[in-house]
């Protein structure tokens, strides 16, 4: 079913894919992903029923943080392809009712975009500005905060006897939007992808840009609500414009502001407090702890509530920051098909536009690999800095087993072939081994593959109503192993049961009425308990 986009709301019924390109699929045997790898793919997109593509940076860099280092916000990375590969994909995507989403990478650029490349040059440069300077000595740095890769968030240019800020890596300079041509220029650069006919816009660290670094403030700095509603305004000018803005810090009123039903500000955030619930409080994403379900009804509960009527909600449990699903909170081993619908039957019965990471439709894995065959610099710095601090090797290397980006990076699994058809060449990142079952050609050929599960509840969320608007509520809050929710309107009743255990869970709590009818579940023959991992949706 096609929606109309020119309308505000129309992602309110929408489901999301995004697409890692590096990834996704090569067409030219180099090893890394190319848009026309994506436009060779569209049908099997088209096939999954999705609404949109958020497609991660395609901007021409320097890779240091895999396009999140952007040096031109308007040119495509040669690896990639050119402006033509991508206005065909917007051209393709677009006939098959699939709206492309760009990555907009705004609170910093490439340390090798010509205006950082003049802002070094003096003080007196007119981009100087453009970034976050303070003056100090080489011995002296401005304070002491910390980069989220590890290291200070100051470099030292000596010629200048000034640091500049970086919240990412030393090569991601990070934008001084108090400037405002700094300002005007970023919606001018988003104004030519509106032209040129992307869908939305999905916002990398998006409460991190009106930092005060003299204060220790990253996110939601004082003038953060202000930016937004004027890059909403002058940017997003065109009401069928879907924005997300990734937001690690925003609680419920935060994301309320963030996404108010007025529109003057963003569509809906990414948030992750449920995505913190399994690390060890008070520590690092590294420092992992074993989830407890009744944290995480009451996180999602939070959320349905605190979003029902003021705000819209996202639904995600992947990206390519963050370790697949089935690994963390499933069960990759036997029960991985069944963990892994069971885990998208919990997310998709609720309100909120739902958005599927590459190769989550397939119930893809976490990945084992050497340290010298991980890519991503984050993995490297963590493991110097610690192995330094005291862990031992073998620690370091389970958090990273457990955590590392690279888990969720690893190239799109298409055939049972070499290479998992991703390429002909030799892959960027290693391609996982169990490619050999997990696969999307033998998905699509099997029709209780964990694809149509995922296909069948896209189709659900378009054909049901309550899907969209039915109000939430939680059962059984304190149950240790199942995860039940009601969504009610007027006409229609959905009830969602998922045993995130894999042992059988006794049914007799919660009360299934007689006239209910089972829309989807992920085992085949009736039975009175819920066994592992099973997942139920009833509608009367
Ligand atoms: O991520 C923001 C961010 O802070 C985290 O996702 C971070 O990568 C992780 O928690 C580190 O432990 C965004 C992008 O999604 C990410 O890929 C980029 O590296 C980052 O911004 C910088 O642009």
């Amino acid at each position: 079913m096609k929606l109309d986009k020119t309308k505000r709301g129309w992602w309110e019924s929408a489901v999301f894919y995004q697409i890692y390109p590096k990834s996704f699929q090569d067409t030219d045997g180099d090893g890394v992903g190319d848009l026309k790898g994506i436009l060779s793919r569209l049908d099997y997109l088209e096939k999954l029923g999705i609404d949109g593509i958020w497609l991660s940076p395609v901007c021409q860099s320097p890779q240091v943080d895999n396009g999140y280092d952007i040096s031109d916000y308007q040119d495509i990375y040669p690896v990639f392809g050119t402006m033509e590969d991508m206005e065909e994909l917007i051209r393709q995507a677009k006939m098959r009712g699939i709206s492309i989403i760009m990555d907009l990478v705004l609170n910093h650029s490439s340390d090798q975009h010509p205006w950082f490349l003049e802002a070094k040059k003096g003080r007196e440069n007119p981009y100087h500005d453009y970034y976050v300077w303070r003056d100090g000595t080489e011995d002296k740095m401005p304070n002491d905060m910390g980069s989220v890769f590890g290291g200070p968030a100051w470099t030292y240019v000596p010629e200048l006897g000034q640091y500049y800020f970086h919240q990412f890596a030393p090569q991601q300079p990070d934008l001084n939007w108090d400037n405002p041509k700094l300002r005007q220029e970023l919606y001018q650069m988003i104004r030519f992808w509106v032209d040129k006919g992307v869908g939305g816009f999905r916002l990398d660290v998006i409460d991190q840009i009106a930092k005060v670094p003299d204060e220790f403030i990253t996110a939601n700095g004082p003038r953060l609500h202000e930016f937004l509603e004027e890059m909403s305004r002058k940017a997003f000018c065109e009401e069928g414009i879907v924005t997300v803005g990734e937001a690690w810090s925003a609680d419920v009123p935060r994301a309320q502001k963030f996404s108010s039903r007025d529109g003057k500000q963003l569509s809906m955030v990414f948030q992750f407090q449920h995505i913190g619930l399994d690390q060890q409080p008070g520590k690092a994403k590294w420092d992992t702890m074993p989830l407890y379900l009744p944290d995480l009804k009451k996180c999602m509960e939070r959320w349905q509530l605190g979003l029902q009527e003021e705000g819209w909600n996202s639904l995600f449990l992947n990206n390519h920051d963050l370790p697949r699903i089935v690994s963390r909170w499933g069960n990759d081993g036997i029960y991985r098909v069944e963990s892994a619908k069971m885990l998208a039957t919990m997310l998709h019965g609720m309100q909120g536009t739902p958005y599927i990471y590459q190769g989550e439709e397939l119930g893809m894995t976490n990945i084992r690999l050497e340290l010298n065959q991980y890519r991503d610099l984050e993995i490297h710095n963590l493991y110097a800095e610690r192995t330094a601090a005291g862990y031992t090797p073998q620690e370091v290397m389970e958090s990273i087993y457990a955590r590392g980006r690279d888990n969720a990076r690893t190239p799109m699994q298409w055939t049972a072939g070499v290479n998992a058809g991703f390429t002909t060449g030799e892959p960027w990142l290693p391609v996982n081994d169990n490619h050999s079952f997990i696969n999307a050609e033998a998905a699509l050929a099997d029709p209780d593959s964990v694809f149509h599960y995922y296909r069948r509840l896209i189709e659900l969320r378009k054909t049901h109503e309550v899907f969209r608007k039915g109000k939430f509520v939680l059962l059984l809050p304190e149950d240790p192993n199942v995860f039940a929710y009601l969504r009610q309107t007027e006409e229609e009743n959905l009830l969602v049961i998922c045993n995130f255990s894999d042992k059988q869970q006794s049914l007799e709590e919660i009360c299934v009425p007689e006239n209910a009818k089972l829309l989807l579940g992920n085992y085949a023959e009736q039975s009175q308990a819920l066994r592992p991992y099973e997942a139920r949706m009833y509608l009367w």
